[in-house]
Protein backbone atom coordinates (compact mmCIF):
# COMPACT_ATOMS: atom_id res chain seq x y z
CA UNK A 1 0.00 0.00 0.00
CA UNK A 2 1.40 3.15 -1.44
CA UNK A 3 0.51 6.36 1.21
CA UNK A 4 -0.08 9.14 -1.01
CA UNK A 5 -2.04 11.64 1.57
CA UNK A 6 1.15 13.67 2.24
CA UNK A 7 1.09 14.96 -0.49
CA UNK A 8 -0.69 18.12 0.68
CA UNK A 9 2.19 19.15 2.40
CA UNK A 10 3.09 20.17 -1.47
CA UNK A 11 0.17 23.07 -1.47
CA UNK A 12 -0.83 23.71 1.79
CA UNK A 13 -0.48 23.36 5.62
CA UNK A 14 -3.51 21.54 6.38
CA UNK A 15 -4.73 18.01 5.10
CA UNK A 16 -8.36 19.58 4.86
CA UNK A 17 -8.19 22.26 2.47
CA UNK A 18 -10.02 25.04 2.92
CA UNK A 19 -13.61 25.65 2.92
CA UNK A 20 -14.31 21.81 3.24
CA UNK A 21 -15.35 19.67 5.25
CA UNK A 22 -14.99 15.84 6.00
CA UNK A 23 -17.19 13.30 5.13
CA UNK A 24 -16.98 9.44 5.72
CA UNK A 25 -19.74 8.87 3.19
CA UNK A 26 -18.61 8.42 -0.89
CA UNK A 27 -21.57 10.86 -2.47
CA UNK A 28 -22.00 10.19 -6.25
CA UNK A 29 -21.40 13.49 -8.74
CA UNK A 30 -22.27 12.74 -11.93
CA UNK A 31 -23.18 14.89 -14.58
CA UNK A 32 -26.09 12.42 -16.12
CA UNK A 33 -26.82 8.82 -15.85
CA UNK A 34 -24.48 6.00 -15.12
CA UNK A 35 -23.47 4.56 -18.29
CA UNK A 36 -23.41 0.51 -18.47
CA UNK A 37 -20.90 -1.00 -20.37
CA UNK A 38 -19.57 -4.78 -20.85
CA UNK A 39 -16.27 -5.66 -19.85
CA UNK A 40 -16.13 -7.90 -23.23
CA UNK A 41 -17.20 -4.19 -25.06
CA UNK A 42 -14.43 -2.13 -22.81
CA UNK A 43 -12.42 -0.70 -25.32
CA UNK A 44 -9.67 2.13 -23.82
CA UNK A 45 -7.89 4.54 -26.38
CA UNK A 46 -4.59 6.45 -26.37
CA UNK A 47 -3.60 9.02 -29.59
CA UNK A 48 -2.81 12.36 -29.88
CA UNK A 49 1.21 13.46 -29.35
CA UNK A 50 2.34 9.85 -28.73
CA UNK A 51 4.03 7.53 -30.89
CA UNK A 52 2.20 4.06 -30.10
CA UNK A 53 -1.75 5.25 -30.16
CA UNK A 54 -3.19 2.47 -28.17
CA UNK A 55 -6.67 0.67 -28.43
CA UNK A 56 -6.76 -1.72 -25.58
CA UNK A 57 -9.43 -4.03 -24.51
CA UNK A 58 -9.74 -4.80 -20.94
CA UNK A 59 -7.42 -7.57 -20.95
CA UNK A 60 -5.03 -5.95 -22.70
CA UNK A 61 -4.98 -2.60 -20.03
CA UNK A 62 -4.78 -4.91 -17.33
CA UNK A 63 -1.09 -6.31 -18.64
CA UNK A 64 -0.15 -3.00 -17.03
CA UNK A 65 1.38 -2.80 -13.70
CA UNK A 66 -1.05 -1.84 -11.31
CA UNK A 67 -0.67 -0.52 -7.80
CA UNK A 68 -3.05 0.26 -4.39
CA UNK A 69 -2.94 3.77 -3.18
CA UNK A 70 -4.61 5.71 -0.29
CA UNK A 71 -5.33 8.88 -1.29
CA UNK A 72 -7.63 11.48 -0.16
CA UNK A 73 -10.59 12.90 -2.68
CA UNK A 74 -11.86 16.79 -2.97
CA UNK A 75 -14.88 17.64 -4.45
CA UNK A 76 -15.43 21.16 -5.26
CA UNK A 77 -19.15 21.38 -3.84
CA UNK A 78 -17.27 21.36 -0.28
CA UNK A 79 -16.74 17.91 0.88
CA UNK A 80 -13.83 15.71 1.22
CA UNK A 81 -13.21 11.93 1.87
CA UNK A 82 -9.88 10.80 3.24
CA UNK A 83 -8.29 7.66 2.93
CA UNK A 84 -9.87 6.50 -0.29
CA UNK A 85 -8.00 3.09 -1.15
CA UNK A 86 -7.74 2.78 -4.80
CA UNK A 87 -6.15 0.40 -7.14
CA UNK A 88 -5.02 1.16 -10.99
CA UNK A 89 -2.44 2.26 -13.60
CA UNK A 90 -0.45 5.40 -12.62
CA UNK A 91 -0.60 7.82 -15.46
CA UNK A 92 2.79 8.23 -16.12
CA UNK A 93 3.08 4.20 -16.76
CA UNK A 94 0.56 4.22 -19.06
CA UNK A 95 2.21 7.85 -21.09
CA UNK A 96 5.51 5.43 -20.87
CA UNK A 97 3.48 2.44 -22.82
CA UNK A 98 2.04 5.10 -25.21
CA UNK A 99 5.57 6.95 -25.82
CA UNK A 100 4.10 10.26 -25.09
CA UNK A 101 5.99 12.59 -27.33
CA UNK A 102 7.98 15.78 -26.68
CA UNK A 103 5.97 18.26 -28.01
CA UNK A 104 3.09 17.03 -25.97
CA UNK A 105 1.74 19.80 -23.16
CA UNK A 106 -1.89 18.74 -22.31
CA UNK A 107 -3.92 16.02 -21.65
CA UNK A 108 -7.61 15.68 -22.60
CA UNK A 109 -9.76 12.87 -20.81
CA UNK A 110 -12.29 11.39 -22.40
CA UNK A 111 -15.24 9.65 -21.30
CA UNK A 112 -18.44 7.56 -21.74
CA UNK A 113 -21.06 10.10 -20.92
CA UNK A 114 -19.10 12.49 -23.24
CA UNK A 115 -17.93 14.29 -20.56
CA UNK A 116 -14.39 15.26 -20.83
CA UNK A 117 -11.85 17.24 -18.46
CA UNK A 118 -8.30 18.82 -19.39
CA UNK A 119 -5.13 19.23 -17.29
CA UNK A 120 -1.65 19.99 -18.56
CA UNK A 121 0.70 17.06 -18.97
CA UNK A 122 3.09 18.12 -16.15
CA UNK A 123 -0.17 17.75 -13.01
CA UNK A 124 -0.64 14.48 -14.53
CA UNK A 125 2.67 12.95 -14.53
CA UNK A 126 2.45 12.10 -11.08
CA UNK A 127 2.46 8.74 -9.25
CA UNK A 128 -1.02 9.71 -7.81
CA UNK A 129 -3.20 9.84 -11.15
CA UNK A 130 -4.36 6.61 -11.43
CA UNK A 131 -6.45 4.79 -13.85
CA UNK A 132 -8.39 2.76 -10.96
CA UNK A 133 -10.18 -0.09 -11.37
CA UNK A 134 -10.79 -0.91 -7.85
CA UNK A 135 -12.14 0.91 -4.60
CA UNK A 136 -10.98 -0.79 -1.48
CA UNK A 137 -10.24 -4.03 -2.58
CA UNK A 138 -13.70 -4.16 -4.87
CA UNK A 139 -13.95 -3.52 -8.35
CA UNK A 140 -15.08 0.50 -8.61
CA UNK A 141 -18.98 0.36 -8.68
CA UNK A 142 -20.75 1.84 -11.53
CA UNK A 143 -21.94 4.76 -9.93
CA UNK A 144 -18.44 5.68 -9.15
CA UNK A 145 -17.18 5.55 -13.02
CA UNK A 146 -16.36 1.87 -12.61
CA UNK A 147 -15.17 -0.48 -14.67
CA UNK A 148 -12.49 2.25 -14.85
CA UNK A 149 -11.60 6.15 -13.70
CA UNK A 150 -9.37 8.64 -13.52
CA UNK A 151 -8.59 9.99 -9.61
CA UNK A 152 -6.64 12.88 -8.97
CA UNK A 153 -6.29 13.54 -5.14
CA UNK A 154 -4.17 16.82 -5.95
CA UNK A 155 -6.66 18.96 -7.94
CA UNK A 156 -10.35 18.92 -7.02
CA UNK A 157 -12.68 15.17 -8.24
CA UNK A 158 -13.99 16.68 -11.61
CA UNK A 159 -10.29 16.56 -13.37
CA UNK A 160 -10.80 12.62 -12.65
CA UNK A 161 -12.89 11.31 -14.99
CA UNK A 162 -15.15 8.48 -14.67
CA UNK A 163 -15.94 5.73 -16.77
CA UNK A 164 -13.23 7.01 -18.98
CA UNK A 165 -12.65 6.28 -21.95
CA UNK A 166 -9.80 6.84 -23.80
CA UNK A 167 -6.37 9.94 -23.22
CA UNK A 168 -5.66 12.55 -25.82
CA UNK A 169 -2.27 14.00 -25.52
CA UNK A 170 -1.90 17.51 -26.80
CA UNK A 171 0.12 19.99 -28.32
CA UNK A 172 -1.97 23.11 -26.99
CA UNK A 173 -4.21 23.30 -23.70
CA UNK A 174 -7.77 22.93 -24.22
CA UNK A 175 -10.73 22.94 -21.85
CA UNK A 176 -12.96 19.96 -20.80
CA UNK A 177 -16.88 19.52 -20.49
CA UNK A 178 -16.88 21.68 -16.78
CA UNK A 179 -13.97 23.83 -17.55
CA UNK A 180 -15.89 25.43 -20.56
CA UNK A 181 -18.73 26.00 -17.46
CA UNK A 182 -17.28 27.71 -15.17
CA UNK A 183 -15.17 25.43 -13.40
CA UNK A 184 -11.84 26.49 -12.95
CA UNK A 185 -9.07 25.33 -14.97
CA UNK A 186 -6.68 24.31 -12.51
CA UNK A 187 -8.80 23.01 -9.69
CA UNK A 188 -5.96 23.58 -6.82
CA UNK A 189 -8.44 22.95 -3.82
CA UNK A 190 -5.54 24.49 -1.67
CA UNK A 191 -5.86 27.87 -3.47
CA UNK A 192 -9.60 27.06 -3.31
CA UNK A 193 -9.62 27.22 -7.25
CA UNK A 194 -13.10 26.13 -7.47
CA UNK A 195 -15.21 28.28 -10.55
CA UNK A 196 -13.34 30.90 -12.90
N1 LIG B 1 -17.40 10.85 -16.80
C1 LIG B 1 -17.65 11.68 -15.77
N2 LIG B 1 -16.68 11.84 -14.85
C2 LIG B 1 -16.89 12.66 -13.80
C3 LIG B 1 -18.10 13.36 -13.66
C4 LIG B 1 -19.12 13.16 -14.65
O1 LIG B 1 -20.21 13.74 -14.61
N3 LIG B 1 -18.84 12.31 -15.69
N4 LIG B 1 -18.29 14.19 -12.57
C5 LIG B 1 -17.07 14.71 -11.93
C6 LIG B 1 -17.34 15.37 -10.67
S1 LIG B 1 -17.99 16.93 -10.75
C7 LIG B 1 -16.95 14.82 -9.48
S2 LIG B 1 -17.05 15.69 -8.00
C8 LIG B 1 -16.48 13.41 -9.39
C9 LIG B 1 -17.42 12.65 -8.48
O2 LIG B 1 -17.00 11.32 -8.31
P1 LIG B 1 -17.93 10.33 -7.46
O3 LIG B 1 -19.29 10.31 -8.09
O4 LIG B 1 -17.24 9.02 -7.47
O5 LIG B 1 -18.00 10.94 -6.07
O6 LIG B 1 -16.43 12.78 -10.66
C10 LIG B 1 -16.03 13.61 -11.72
N5 LIG B 1 -15.89 12.80 -12.90
MO1 LIG C 1 -17.85 17.84 -8.66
Amino acid sequence: MNDVTELYREFGDERLPPGQRETSRFPVLSKSGTPGVEREEWRFEVWGAVDDPLELTWEAFHELPTETQRQDFHCVTGWSKFDCEFTGVTFPTLAEAAGVTDDAVHVMFHAMDDYTTNLPLADCMREEVLFASEYDGEPLPSDHGGPLRVVTPHRYAYKGAKWVSGVEFLTEPERGYWEKRGYSNTANPWEEERYA
